[in-house]
């Protein structure tokens, strides 16, 4: 058994120099407690995280044109993920790809220190998990059906290295922030408005 994703080794050959221009170039946000993110292209909002539109790094969108005949869809949108060292994690979760072109996916270009993303699937026996080492310049392209059936998480690493991870998607329908999701929910008779 084994999620419908591609790992591809060595694709960005100076990553080096790549993660040392968006660490030191990208506007980093603190909205999750575990790392730091950054989001660059169409808006993207998601846990309870906004980012609004927002101009690409040059080198960032010369990423992006270069998997684009790889992973077969031209990313809208990058979400930086920062790891400054081996206790930055990342919980399991699944992506979501209601927001995502039809047939695309979600594609992850890794930087720096090298760490497991670990992928979790119920079976009537228990979890399976499949652990995919995440080695700096290559590219690890998921597929929206392996979302339905996959968990993925960052394992925690004793490091203290950093990783910085890419996330390419092409967004097509831009989620409501989380504060504008709420005409359906009934407030009760004679409470305020912000209330
Ligand atoms: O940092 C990674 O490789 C995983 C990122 C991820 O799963 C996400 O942004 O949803």
């Amino acid at each position: 058994m084994r999620p419908d994703c591609t790992y591809t080794p060595n694709v960005i050959a100076d990553h080096e120099a790549l993660l040392a221009a968006v660490l030191a170039e990208v506007p980093w946000t603190q909205q999750m407690a575990s790392r730091r993110t950054a989001s660059m292209g169409l808006p993207y909002n998601y846990a309870g995280a906004r980012y609004p539109e927002a101009t690409w790094h040059p080198a960032v969108q010369a990423v992006a044109d270069q998997i684009a005949d790889a992973v077969g869809f031209q990313a809208t949108n990058c979400l930086l993920n920062d790891y400054p060292t081996g206790k930055h994690s990342l919980g399991w979760h699944a992506d979501d790809v209601d927001i995502l072109a039809p047939g695309t996916g979600i594609a992850i270009v890794s930087l720096g220190v090298a760490r497991i993303l670990r992928m979790r699937t119920t079976t009537e026996e228990g979890f399976v998990y499949v652990d995919q080492l995440m080695e700096p310049g290559s590219l690890l392209f998921m597929s929206a059906a392996m979302q339905a059936d996959w968990k993925h998480s960052l394992r925690r690493a004793p490091t203290d290295d950093r990783r910085i991870s890419l996330t390419f998607r092409q967004i097509t329908h831009v989620p409501k922030p989380p504060e504008d999701k709420g005409p359906w929910r009934a407030r009760p008779p004679g409470s305020s408005e912000a209330g």
